[in-house]
């Protein structure tokens, strides 16, 4: 049940684009959220996002929109899923995962890595 240490997640998305990033790393941090098909163009969603753009994540009441911010969010509510790249641990590993996270339109690079796997679509 959702409270203010449980917030109850939603993600907007589109198919085979950038979002399914997110939806990975809800997966990964164990936590579990409304999946929303976005229609980006639509009045609705651009209320929640004057950008246009997937993906969105609510937390509780929170919107959040641009990529790096979304994952952070997520990050940040699962601590124990050491998703956070701004903790350096060792090497610099996580900070290539935030190369690739931020890359603008990380869809191609990550997509074809996943290109098996039965999430987001
Ligand atoms: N700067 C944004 C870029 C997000 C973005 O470009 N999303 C694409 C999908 S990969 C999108 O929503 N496109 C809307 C459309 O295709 O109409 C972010 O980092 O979240």
């Amino acid at each position: 049940m959702a409270s203010a240490r449980n917030p109850e997640l939603k993600l907007w998305f589109s198919p085979r684009a950038c979002s399914f990033v997110p939806h990975v790393a809800l997966c990964e941090a164990g936590l579990k959220a409304e999946l929303i098909l976005a229609e980006v163009g639509a009045k609705e969603f651009k209320s929640l996002n004057p950008k246009g753009r997937v993906p969105v994540l609510a937390i509780g009441d929170d919107i959040i929109t641009e990529m790096s911010a979304v994952l952070t969010g997520i990050s940040s509510l699962a601590p124990e899923a050491h998703l956070s790249w701004t903790k350096l641990i060792g090497d610099y590993s996580r900070i290539r995962v935030a190369e690739l996270f931020v890359y603008h339109c990380p869809c191609a690079i990550i997509r074809e890595r996943l290109e098996n796997r039965e999430i987001h679509k």
